[in-house]
């Protein structure tokens, strides 16, 4: 019987999967393996981040994976196993800031039931002002916020320290700064950066599959656009609440239970809201979602 060892996939790719042995180099060769026929049949298909126990190639060829160990949790887009958060990536500058958006991609998270840390990007073209004003907004809405400038190496050290000996992924719109951010942090990778349009042009016939870049000290961070379809439809008003968390400590005390904190006389969030508690462009993102929500609904 040959040696069975566990690892992580960190991609699969065309019917294989690419493995790193638990415990080996963040640069060691990847083990090719196929699945054992008899888990094949199992409920579902294995994704990158999966912990498999697997047995090594006797010569040339691939391996082949044993067993599946539990996950932790799952997403479908991307498809990522055993995440531990998401890195919530916006630019303060060139794109500007669009609070609405950020607020979307951070209620994905709360809805996966991930931890979010919102990452502001390029603050070397931002006024100091600027950056403290948007640290300060999310951080008083219960985010862990770090701005950085991948130009000028700073908020980098924070970066690192974040996505140390977790599995996360990388979330935001395009132009942002994330592939830049991901070279500056590991200069090896040497991910493919630049304008919008010219990856349009380029990036239409090359295949975008998920795949986990293995960190220098431990640790995973996806490499993949992230939530690209942030639908809210499938989502109930008391779901979309809870993925506010400044409501949470309001939303016990509102007159009516459930409260939609919309048009309910005596709601606790509308308070806290009218009081400055709850920042102003939060509490309209929630509203625009609600909206959204109902309308889907036809309510
Ligand atoms: N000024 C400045 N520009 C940046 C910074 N990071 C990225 N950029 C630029 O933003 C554009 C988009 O970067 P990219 O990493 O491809 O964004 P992605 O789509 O989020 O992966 C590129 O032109 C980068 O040069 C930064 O820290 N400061
Ligand atoms: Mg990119
Ligand atoms: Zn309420």
């Amino acid at each position: 019987m040959a040696e069975i060892k566990q690892g992580t996939i960190i991609k699969a790719y065309n019917g294989y999967y690419y493995i790193l042995e638990t415990g080996a180099a963040s640069d060691a060769a990847l083990v090719a393996c196929k699945i054992r026929g008899k888990l094949k049949q199992s409920r579902y298909s294995l994704v990158a981040g999966d912990l498999v126990q697997f047995e090594p190639p006797a010569g040339a060829g691939e391996g082949r994976i044993h067993a599946a160990l539990p996950r932790k949790n799952a997403l479908l887009k991307p498809a990522i196993a055993n995440l531990d958060q998401v890195l919530v990536v916006f630019a303060l500058s060139n794109p500007e800031p669009h609070p609405l958006q950020m607020d979307r991609f951070l209620a994905v998270a709360e809805l996966a039931g991930l931890p979010a840390v919102l990452c502001l990007s390029k603050a070397d073209e931002a006024p100091e002002e600027v950056v403290r004003h948007w640290v300060d907004l999310y951080s008083r809405a219960g985010y862990e916020v770090i701005a950085f400038s991948s130009k000028e190496n700073k908020g980098l050290d924070a970066i690192r320290a974040c996505l140390h000996n977790k599995t996360s992924v990388l979330s935001g719109p395009s132009g942002v700064g994330k592939s830049t951010l991901l070279n500056a942090l590991f200069p090896v990778w040497q991910l493919e950066t630049g304008e919008v349009s010219e990856k349009i042009g380029r990036g239409r016939h090359t295949t975008r599959f998920t795949q986990l870049l293995p960190l220098p000290g431990g640790g995973f961070v996806a490499d993949t656009p992230g939530f690209s379809v942030v639908d809210f439809t499938h989502v109930t008003p008391g779901q979309l609440a809870e993925c506010f968390p400044e409501f949470h400590a309001y939303a016990g005390q509102c007159r009516f239970q459930p409260c939609t904190h919309d048009h309910e006389p005596n709601c606790a969030v509308k308070a806290a809201r009218e009081a400055g508690l709850i920042a102003a462009s939060r509490y309209e993102s929630y509203l625009t979602i609600l909206a959204e929500i109902r309308q889907a609904k036809g309510r």
